[in-house]
C-alpha cells in the first residue's frame, strides 16, 4: 500500500487512501508507486512514430561530442535527440489543443442548435455578452432577435476551426503589439484544426527535422488553443449558460451526503451537466428520491465540469483529479456521470467494489464496464432525467461500507474577467484601473496565474498550496483555474478572510477594501482564456507597458500531468508570460531544445518556460521575474518601503 500520510496534504484524501487499501482497492496513488516513469520517455528521448522503432536516443556521454559520436545518437531514420524531443513536445501541444478545441467545437454546435430552437432546455442567458460579441465580429444586430444573431455567431465560431487562411478572429483581442509580434514571428494561427493537423504532419517520420521550426509550429497551435478553441468555449458557454459572478460554495469530499442521493459530475463539458443541475432540482425527481428513502438529491463535481457548474450555479466541488477514484471509495456515490477528459479508466472496476454506477455520456469517450447514456442535445433534459433516475434507483443498493470524510471548506468562486472588472471599478466605471494603480503603487507586487492538474508523482495538492501561499505572502495576487484552484480552495485560500491570514500587508489591504480573496477562482481549464483577457485588460488600462510581456505577471502549473497543461503553458509563454512547471520536464533529453524553450523563447516572445520542482524556489523565480518587470516599468521604487519589525519599532519609540 502507498504510504498514505505522504500522499496528500488533505486529511480526507489520506483517510480514503487508507480505506481503499483496507477494501483491497488499488488507486492511482498505488499505481504511481508500483510503476516508476520510463527514464527515456520521461525526458522526451523515445520515438515511436514509425515501425522501424521505437527508438531510444540517449543523452551525450561527454560535454564535447565528436561528429561521429553525434551520428551514433540517432533514431533508425536518422532523427536526432533534438528532433525527437521537439516532436514529442509539440505532439503534446497538439493533444492538449485538440482537447480544448474539440470542446469548443461541441459548444459551438450546441449553441447553433439552441439558437435554432432545436435544443429544448437551452437558451441565451447573457444577452449583453451576445451583443458585444456580435459587434466585435461585425454581425448585424439591427432589430434581429437574439436567436438570429446567435445563429450567425455560432456559425462564425464553428468556421474558426476549419479556417484555411488568414488569422483566427480572437487573435485581434490581444494587445496590438502582441499581434504584430505573432505576425512577425510567423505564428499567427490560421484555423484551429489546421494548426493541429500540421503538427501531426510535421512530426510524422521524415518531415520537419529542425527543432526550432517544429517548436514554432507548437507555438502557433497553442495560440490557436488559448486565443481560439478555448476562448470560443468560454465565450459561448457564458452566453448560453450565463457569465459567472461571485458565488459561495463548498469544496472537498465532505460535501457528499450520507442521507441523500449523491451524483458526481466529472469531466469537462458543461453541456449535459447544466441540464443535470436542472433535473436534480425537479420536484418529481426529489419526490422519487424520497420514495427510495433518501432525504434529497445532492450534486457535486470533480475536475473541470465541476468548475463549470460551480462557477455558474454554486454546485459544490467534491474534489480534484486525484480524488475521483477516492470519491467512489467513500461508498456513498450513487452515480458518477462522466463526459470527456481526465477520467480514469479504473473507475468502473472500482465502482464494482462498491455500488456506484459509472455513466459515460459522450460518443467520444466510452469506457468498458461503464453504462452509456448518450448525450443528445435535442433531448438533453430527458437524458439528464434518465441519469438522475439511475442514481436514485441505485441509492437503496448502497452498502454499509460507507465513509465520507468530514473535510469540507467554504470558497468563493465565479470570478469571470467581466466580474473582476466590475468588482474593481464598480458598475459605472468598470475597469482594471484600480488593479493597475495598486500594482503601480506597490501594494500588489504582481499577478500570478497558477493552474493545472494533480500528479501522483508528488504529494497531492502540496506543491500548489505551498507555492500559492508563498506568492500571496509576497503580495502577489493569484488567479486560478482547474484542479489547482480546487487545491487552493481546500486549503482555505479562496475566502476573503484568507487575505488577513496569509497575504502580505499590501495585498491584504487591497483584498479587504475590495472584498475579494487573495486567490481568485476563474474557472475551468478552457477558462484560462479568461486569464488572457484579464492580462489584456491590464495592458489596455494603461500604466503597465503596452504588451502582456511588459506586465509584472507570471504563470505556473505546479502539479501538471496533462497534455492540455503543456498547450496552456505554451500559449502563456507565446503571449509573453514567464511560466514555470514543476514535477517533471519532458524535453531534458535534448539540451538544445530545453535551452531554446527556457532561454531563447524569451527573445522571440517575451515569455519563456522554466522548470523547478521545489514550489518555494519556483515561487521566487516568479517573484524575481515580476520584480524584473517592475524595474523595467520604473515602478520598482514604490515597493522599497521599509517594513519595521518589532525591534526597529521599539528603537524608534525610545528616540
Ligand atoms: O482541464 S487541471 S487534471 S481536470 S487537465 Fe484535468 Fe489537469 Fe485537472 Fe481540467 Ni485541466
Ligand atoms: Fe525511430 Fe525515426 Fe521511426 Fe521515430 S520516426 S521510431 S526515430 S525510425
Amino acid at each position: 500500500m502507498a504510504d498514505a500520510e505522504n500522499k496528500s496534504i488533505d486529511q480526507g484524501t489520506i483517510e480514503l487512501i487508507k480505506k481503499a487499501a483496507s477494501d483491497g482497492v488499488n488507486t492511482a496513488f498505488d499505481r504511481a508507486e508500483a510503476m516508476k516513469p520510463c527514464p527515456i520517455g520521461a525526458v522526451g528521448s523515445c520515438c515511436k512514430h514509425c515501425g522501424m522503432g521505437p527508438c531510444r536516443v540517449p543523452l551525450p556521454k561527454g560535454k564535447e561530442e565528436t561528429p561521429e559520436e553525434k551520428l551514433n545518437r540517432r533514431g533508425i531514420c536518422g532523427a536526432t535527440a533534438e528532433t525527437i524531443a521537439a516532436r514529442n513536445f509539440i505532439r503534446m501541444i497538439a493533444g492538449g489543443a485538440a482537447a480544448h478545441s474539440d470542446h469548443g467545437r461541441g459548444v459551438a454546435e450546441l449553441f447553433i442548435a439552441a439558437a435554432k430552437g432545436e435544443a429544448p432546455g437551452y437558451q441565451i442567458r447573457d444577452e449583453q455578452k451576445l451583443l458585444a460579441l456580435a459587434l466585435e465580429w461585425g454581425i448585424e444586430i439591427g432589430d434581429r432577435s437574439n436567436e438570429e444573431i446567435a445563429v450567425d455567431i455560432g456559425e462564425k465560431a464553428l468556421a474558426e476551426f476549419g479556417r484555411q487562411e488568414g488569422e483566427i478572429l480572437f487573435m485581434r483581442r490581444a494587445p496590438l503589439k502582441r499581434q504584430e509580434l505573432w505576425r512577425q514571428q510567423g505564428v499567427a494561427p490560421r484555423g484551429i484544426d489546421r494548426e493541429i493537423v500540421e503538427i501531426m504532419h510535421r512530426t510524422h517520420m521524415g518531415v520537419d527535422q529542425d527543432y526550432e521550426n517544429l517548436l514554432k509550429q507548437g507555438v502557433r497551435a497553442s495560440i490557436a488553443d488559448g486565443w481560439g478553441g478555448s476562448m470560443i468555449a468560454t465565450e459561448l458557454q457564458d452566453i448560453l449558460f450565463g457569465t459567472p459572478s461571485p458565488v459561495l460554495s463548498q469544496v472537498n469530499l465532505g460535501v457528499l451526503k450520507e442521507d441523500e442521493v449523491n451524483i458526481i459530475i466529472h469531466g469537462h463539458e458543461p453541456l449535459l451537466s447544466e441540464t443535470i443541475v436542472a433535473a436534480a432540482l425537479d420536484p418529481q425527481m426529489v419526490e422519487l428520491a424520497k420514495s427510495k428513502g433518501a432525504k434529497g438529491i445532492n450534486l457535486a463535481g470533480i475536475c473541470c465540469t465541476a468548475n463549470e457548474i460551480l462557477m455558474r450555479h454554486g454546485v459544490p466541488l467534491a474534489g480534484n483529479f486525484l480524488q475521483q477514484e477516492l470519491a467512489l471509495v467513500t461508498g456513498a456515490v450513487d452515480a458518477m456521470v462522466v463526459d470527456v477528459q481526465c477520467i480514469m479508466e479504473s473507475l468502473p472496476d472500482i465502482a464494482q467494489c462498491y455500488h456506484t454506477k459509472i455513466i459515460t455520456t459522450s460518443p467520444k469517450a466510452k469506457i468498458r464496464g461503464a453504462d452509456h447514456i448518450e448525450f443528445d442535445e435535442h433531448k438533453a433534459l430527458e437524458g439528464a432525467r434518465e441519469i438522475v433516475k439511475v442514481a436514485i434507483e441505485n441509492f437503496p443498493n448502497r452498502g454499509s461500507n460507507v465513509k465520507i470524510p468530514k473535510e469540507q471548506q467554504d470558497l468563493i468562486a465565479g470570478f469571470s474577467h467581466e466580474t473582476i472588472n466590475y468588482l474593481l471599478g464598480g458598475l459605472f466605471r468598470a475597469s482594471y484601473r484600480p488593479l493597475n494603480d495598486n500594482i503601480i503603487n506597490g501594494r500588489i507586487r504582481g499577478v500570478a496565474g497558477v493552474v493545472g492538474c494533480n500528479n501522483p508523482r508528488v504529494t497531492h495538492d502540496d506543491v500548489h498550496v505551498r507555492m500559492i501561499k508563498e506568492l500571496i505572502k509576497n503580495d502577489v495576487l493569484v488567479i486560478q483555474t482547474g484542479c489547482s484552484a480546487m487545491a487552493a480552495a481546500k486549503a482555505g485560500l479562496m475566502v476573503p478572510e484568507a487575505a488577513a491570514k496569509y497575504a502580505g500587508e499590501g495585498l491584504a489591504e487591497v483584498c479587504e477594501t475590495v472584498g475579494i480573496p487573495p486567490v481568485i477562482h476563474m474557472g475551468s481549464c478552457v477558462d484560462n482564456s479568461r486569464i488572457l483577457m484579464a492580462a489584456t485588460a491590464m495592458v489596455k488600462d494603461g500604466g503597465l507597458g503596452d504588451d502582456i510581456s511588459d506586465l509584472p505577471v507570471a504563470g505556473a502549473a505546479p502539479e501538471w500531468m496533462s497534455e492540455k497543461a503543456i498547450s496552456i503553458g505554451q500559449y502563456f509563454v507565446a503571449s509573453g508570460v514567464f511560466t514555470v512547471f514543476s514535477v517533471t520536464w519532458p524535453t531534458t533529453g535534448s539540451k538544445e531544445v530545453t535551452d531554446f524553450l527556457f532561454k531563447e523563447m524569451e527573445d522571440k516572445y517575451g515569455g519563456m518556460w522554466a522548470f523547478e520542482p521545489d514550489p518555494i524556489e519556483a515561487a521566487y523565480m516568479m517573484i524575481e521575474h515580476i520584480d524584473k518587470k517592475r524595474k523595467a516599468l520604473g515602478i520598482d521604487k514604490a515597493r522599497e518601503r521599509v517594513l519595521y519589525d518589532m525591534a526597529m519599532r521599539r528603537e524608534l519609540e525610545e528616540v
